[in-house]
């Protein structure tokens, strides 16, 4: 891939504050949200109260650490408007979180929450990727209650980029739009921007001569470094990460830079803490951990210490060479209720996709099937050899034997468990326009 794309600051002012006033801010708003939760949340009056502190103990930022964590399970409890801390009246859009964990949990917005909050961080977004006024943005996120679409959309208006608001699926339309229609980049989960690529490829589509995008904006899901190699040849452009929570607010709570070394964290708007998930401590800089939030700017559905169970390898407050100095962290690898644990190991899907596609020959297609038919667990993987290989064999399978056996040796050492390896001819996984569900745990009784 050649780089496109060079990165711009639209705040600046926040965006690449000198970490003392950073520090200052942070603080000043902290004060500012923990006695406005206090004051119009139940639970965080519940909460202070178990913990015997007050708003007025909160004086450091190191205060914090004092608040007790908030958890999904608080949120479900208070489905739906539990945790509104403002009237109906100020109430101006509600999403629902996709529930792929359990139950939904509401998101819940005021105005000042949506053009104060998340246009400003998804305009961010957008400089990061080098977009101006003039780009067309192919919004290929779900537009509805799940917040890609809407979110990238707020983004989109507030910085002046032009919206095409596609949303997910009917691929042939999408390219067909994006070559008539001449969209600069791209948002959308990275499954589905593979797919997309390989849909291209069949329509006779050539992305280095009929489609214009400079670059694409993909999350929502984990996705390795491999699959943005692939994203990039396919699609031929700059592929960045953006992630992002409803309960938090959506897309924009962090997003890569063209250096491209971890994620920039919006910290003025959303605290950002990285702990160890069973002691609950904070890790020091360098280290693995869960991120913890604490939105500083919202109005509607404030949270203190939201744990949000999504694992980063690790963060830095060091400044990046693009000039900001909000706080950074490797790409989350994924969510700690996602985790695996065959035969005593715990791994995430992702390190299985890390795996398969270092192997040549192996695509990005693949489904984990989890069993116990006696007392042992057997983890079988499903993959699909690349079409190339798999037209060379005419179909048949059974050529591919040491394809298989390769696989096989690679997930023992990337995973550190044996998996079976099932070759399954291509176009047999399921392809998904949005978050792909690339796991199915057949056990009664999942151990953890
Ligand atoms: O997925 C918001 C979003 C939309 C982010 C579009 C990026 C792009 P939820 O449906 O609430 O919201 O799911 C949030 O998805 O806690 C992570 O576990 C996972 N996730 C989101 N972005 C990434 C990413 C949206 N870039 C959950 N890498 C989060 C890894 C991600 N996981």
């Amino acid at each position: 891939m050649k780089r496109k794309v060079k990165s711009w600051i639209y705040e600046p002012e926040y965006e690449s504050m000198p970490r003392e006033k950073l520090e200052e801010l942070k603080l000043e708003r902290l004060k500012r949200i923990v006695k406005y939760c206090y004051e119009r949340v139940p639970l965080y009056r519940e909460k202070f109260k178990e913990a015997k502190l007050t708003p007025d103990d909160i004086k450091t930022l190191e205060d914090l650490s004092r608040i007790p964590f908030t958890t999904k399970d608080d949120l479900r409890k208070n489905w739906p408007y539990g945790m509104l801390a403002t009237g109906m009246e100020s109430l101006a859009t509600i999403h629902c979180s996709s529930g792929t964990t359990g139950m939904p949990t509401s998101a819940l917005y005021t105005k000042n929450d949506i053009f104060n909050a998340w246009a400003k961080v998804m305009a961010r977004v957008y400089a990061m990727m080098g977009l101006k006024k003039g780009d067309i943005m192919q919004i290929a996120y779900g537009y509805g209650l799940f917040t890609g679409g809407l979110g990238f959309h707020y983004g989109a208006l507030e910085i002046g980029v032009i919206a095409l608001p596609i949303s997910a699926g009917e691929t042939e339309r999408q390219l067909r739009l994006a070559k008539e229609l001449k969209t600069t980049a791209i948002a959308c989960t990275p499954t589905y921007a593979l797919y997309l690529g390989e849909y291209a490829k069949e329509m006779g589509i050539d992305a280095t001569k009929d489609l214009k995008w400079k670059c694409g904006s993909f999350g929502a899901e984990p996705w390795s470094e491999e699959v943005r190699a692939k994203i990039e040849e396919l699609l031929d452009l700059e592929a960045f990460d953006v992630y992002g929570l409803s309960e938090i607010i959506g897309p924009g709570v962090a997003h890569e830079c063209d250096q491209h070394n971890g994620d920039h964290f919006f910290e003025d708007h959303f605290l950002t803490e990285v702990i160890d998930s069973e002691t609950g401590e904070p890790v020091s800089e360098g280290e693995k951990g869960e991120l913890v939030y604490t939105t500083l700017t919202r109005e509607a559905m404030p949270l203190l210490r939201f744990r949000s169970g999504d694992v980063v390898p690790w963060w830095t407050f060091e400044e990046c060479e693009c000039g900001r100095t909000l706080m950074r962290a490797g790409r989350v690898i994924g969510r700690s209720d996602d985790m695996l644990k065959v035969r005593g190991v715990k791994f995430w899907p992702s390190t299985v996709e890390h795996a398969l596609l270092s192997v040549k020959g192996a695509s990005q297609h693949f489904r984990i099937v989890i069993e116990r038919p006696k007392t042992l667990d057997v983890m079988t993987v499903e993959v699909e050899p690349v079409k190339e290989l798999y037209d060379e064999v005419k179909g048949d399978l059974s050529k591919l034997e040491d394809l298989k056996k390769e696989i096989g040796e690679k997930i023992r050492s990337v995973v550190g468990i044996s998996a079976v390896v099932k070759l399954v001819p291509v176009g047999t996984i399921t392809r998904f326009m949005g978050k792909a569900k690339r796991v199915e745990d057949r056990r009664k009784v999942v151990p953890f």
